[in-house]
């Protein structure tokens, strides 16, 4: 059962610690000895932010760019690992201060367009064929700073530019409705969908469901994935798990409501999520607590999670829901699936 889905995480996954409140607590763990953890832990994919790929990138040319990630990508092949996505990391230079592609001042959207075609150049070079748009800053602190109309058409305007400059990618946008801002652009899922029928290439432009970032819209996670799949826009996923509407917690998946969790395995598991060769992408961090040696199983926690969820959704009594949904009786239908959970 477990080599039927491919699991992927980010190296940011493998972090040291620091909060907002507070520095780093463990060492940092060099890129290439991450990359040797993938397979032990499970996993056969990695998730890119550009500069993960090729770090200090803004003070480099095209060409030295190119010949970086071509030796990442040697790399992944060293370890048999796929690049499974690469997002533009448009949120920390101080040209980003303001949004980059809905910033208001132009030479600020420049560079990140600019920097969004470095990004596709790293995603080309690393073989792969997947760009994930987290749109961090593109919103406001307060809603006069910025037009809002104008801001979408600048986000669209991004996109198609992103589109034209490497034929070979889709693009996920990834919702998320606050953090770092107040009020983000595109904040759900359905934002997403839209947007993507605004652009040259609508059939290129879908989205990256994370759960926390659902959870934090006041919506439900699997009913977000269902939304997505029925425009076929389900280009890849975020799993984790969030503890009420606060900051992004990216916790294991399904450690804080199990049957939440369970409700996202069985709509992944119900429409043959992974066959199109779709990553199952986790997002989740290490609890500051968590000793170096023992900081990565948050990521192995989070994949055994799932899979033993698989299991449950596939012996879960299909005809039983059946029946209980054709009586109506969805008091016992809640029974059936919490006792089920509780292992029957
Ligand atoms: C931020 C977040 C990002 C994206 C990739 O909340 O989830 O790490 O997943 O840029
Ligand atoms: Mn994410």
């Amino acid at each position: 059962m477990a080599g039927e889905y491919r699991f992927s995480f980010g190296p940011w996954n493998i972090h040291e610690g620091a909060d907002p409140f507070g520095p780093t607590v463990r060492d940092a763990v060099q890129f290439g000895r991450k990359l040797k953890t993938y397979k032990k832990l499970g996993f056969d994919g990695v998730q890119f932010h550009d500069d993960d790929a090729v770090p200090d990138m803004n003070d480099l040319s095209p060409e030295q760019i190119i010949k970086k990630a071509k030796e990442v990508r040697k790399m992944l092949d060293g370890e048999g690992l796929a690049a499974e996505f690469v997002a533009p990391r448009l949120w920390e230079d101080p040209r980003t201060i303001d949004g980059a592609y809905t910033s208001n001042d132009p030479a600020c959207r420049e560079y990140a367009k600019q920097r969004s075609r470095r990004m596709l150049d790293i995603t080309a070079a690393l073989d792969c064929r997947l760009v994930v748009l987290w749109l961090a800053r593109e919103g406001t602190y307060i809603r006069e700073a910025k037009d809002s109309k104008v801001a979408v058409e600048r986000i669209v305007e991004a996109i198609n530019d992103m589109l034209a400059y490497n034929r070979d990618v889709r693009i996920a946008i990834e919702p998320k409705p606050n953090e770092p801002m107040d009020q983000a652009y595109i904040p759900t899922t359905g934002h997403a969908v839209a947007l993507s029928y605004l652009t040259n290439e609508p059939n290129r432009v879908g989205v990256n469901i994370e759960t926390a970032h659902v959870i934090l819209a006041g919506l439900d996670p699997s009913d977000e994935i269902g939304f997505a799949l029925a425009y076929d826009k389900l280009f890849t996923v975020h799993l984790n798990d969030q503890s009420g509407l606060k900051f992004d917690e990216d916790k294991a998946f399904g450690s804080v409501d199990l049957r939440r969790a369970f409700n996202q395995v069985r709509i992944l598991d119900q429409y043959d999520y992974g066959k199109g060769g779709q990553f199952v992408g986790l997002d989740v961090k290490a609890m500051r607590t968590q000793k170096k040696e023992v900081a990565t199983k948050h990521l192995s926690n989070s994949r055994a999670i799932f899979l033993r969820l698989v299991e449950l959704v596939r012996s879960l009594d299909k005809s039983k829901v059946k029946k209980l949904i054709s009586e109506r009786d969805y008091e016992e239908l809640d029974m059936l699936i919490i006792s089920h959970l509780m292992g029957g």
